[in-house]
C-alpha cells in the first residue's frame, strides 16, 4: 500500500532571468508540500496569497514586517548580481534560480536550506552560518562566497529567516491550512488499450486520476497475483490540485483475460478499485 508522506516541507523557488545589462525579471513562488500557496511576481511590489490559509498564524503586523525584509532582498539582490556580473566577468544571458525552505522532523525539530543555482547547476548554498560555494562550481563561485561572506549582516538576516521564521511560519501554517493539507480526493480509474506493442500483443492501460493527497498504489493482478511487467508512468499534476497516473503492462491478446487493474490510496479506506479487462477494452 502506499506509503503515507510525513514530511510537509514550505519551499520558496525563485527565478531570475538576466537577458543584458538592462532587461531582467524575478519571479518567485512557494509551496507548501505540493500546493502553490504564494506567487511573487517580477511585476508586484506585494507577495500574493494564493490560499486563504497562506498567513498561517502571523499578525498583519509580523506579516508586513517579513515582507519588507523580502522587498529589501529583492531590490538588493538584483543589484548585486549585477555588480557580481562586472567583478567576475560573468556573460550574459544567465539565469539563477533559489530555492530555500524548511521541514519539520520528528522531535521537535526543523531542517532548513538555501540553495542557488546559475544556468541550472548548484553554485552555492548557505550553510550553518556562512555561504559555501558547490564541489562543482565555476571558478567564481569560491569568489562570490568570499565576497558575500564579508556582509555580516546579510549572514545574520538568512539565519534568523532560515533557522527562526521558517520553522515559525510553517507550524502556524500547518494548523491554518490543516484541513487542505490533509484533505482527500478518491480517484477515478479507467481502461483502455494503448498502441500496440507488436503482432499478437495488447498493451493494457490502467489510468488513475483525480487523487490527492500524492502515494498511491496501482498495479495490473491476475488474481490475488501482482504482475511482475506492470511498467508504471510518473504521477503528473491535474490542474485542480490533483494527481494522475498511467500504469501499463504489455501481454499477448491470449493473456489479456482475467487480468485487472487494482489501485489503493488513502482516501479509498480498504475499499481498493478493481477494474477487470474484457474485450470491450480492446479497441
Ligand atoms: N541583504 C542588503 O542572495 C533568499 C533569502 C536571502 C535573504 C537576504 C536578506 C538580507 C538582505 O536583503 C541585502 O544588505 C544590507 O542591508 C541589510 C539590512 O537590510 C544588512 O544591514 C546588510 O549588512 C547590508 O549589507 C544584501 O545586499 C544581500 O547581498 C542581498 C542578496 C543576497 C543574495 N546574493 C546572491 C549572490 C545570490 C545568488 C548568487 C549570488 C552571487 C552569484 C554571482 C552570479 C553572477
Amino acid at each position: 500500500s502506499p506509503a503515507p508522506q510525513r514530511h510537509l516541507p514550505l519551499r520558496y523557488l525563485q527565478i531570475s532571468s538576466f537577458a543584458n545589462s538592462s532587461w531582467m525579471r524575478t519571479d518567485g513562488l512557494a509551496w507548501l508540500r505540493d500546493l502553490q500557496a504564494y506567487t511573487w511576481r517580477n511585476d508586484s511590489d506585494t507577495i500574493c496569497f494564493l490560499k486563504p490559509w497562506s498567513q498561517g498564524t502571523f499578525s498583519d503586523q509580523q506579516w508586513k514586517q517579513l515582507q519588507q525584509t523580502f522587498q529589501v532582498y529583492r531590490r538588493s539582490f538584483t543589484r548585486d548580481i549585477r555588480e557580481f556580473v562586472k567583478m567576475l566577468h560573468v556573460d550574459y544571458p544567465f539565469e539563477i534560480q533559489v530555492s530555500a525552505g524548511c521541514e519539520e522532523l520528528p522531535g521537535n525539530t526543523s531542517e532548513s536550506f538555501l540553495r542557488v543555482a546559475f544556468q541550472g547547476r548548484d553554485v552555492l548554498s548557505f550553510q550553518g552560518t556562512s555561504w559555501v560555494s558547490a564541489p562543482d562550481a565555476p571558478p567564481w563561485g569560491q569568489m562570490a562566497c568570499t565576497v558575500l561572506n564579508q556582509d555580516q549582516g546579510t549572514r545574520e538576516t538568512v539565519q534568523w529567516l532560515l533557522h527562526d521564521i521558517c520553522p515559525r511560519f510553517l507550524r502556524g501554517i500547518l494548523e491554518t491550512g490543516k484541513s487542505e493539507l490533509e484533505k482527500q480526493v478518491k480517484p477515478e480509474a479507467w481502461l483502455s488499450s494503448g498502441p500496440s506493442p507488436g503482432p499478437g500483443r495488447l498493451l493494457l492501460v490502467c489510468r488513475v486520476s483525480g487523487f490527492y493527497p500524492k502515494p498511491v498504489w496501482v498495479t495490473w493482478m491476475r488474481g490475488e497475483r501482482e504482475q511482475s511487467g506492470t511498467q508504471q508512468g510518473d504521477i503528473v499534476p491535474n490542474a485542480d490540485e490533483t494527481w494522475y497516473l498511467r500504469v501499463t503492462l504489455d501481454v499477448t491478446a491470449g493473456e489479456a483475460t482475467g487480468l485487472s487493474c487494482r489501485v489503493k490510496h488513502s482516501s479509498l479506506g480498504d475499499q481498493d478499485i478493481i477494474l477487470y479487462w474484457d474485450r470491450s477494452h480492446a479497441s
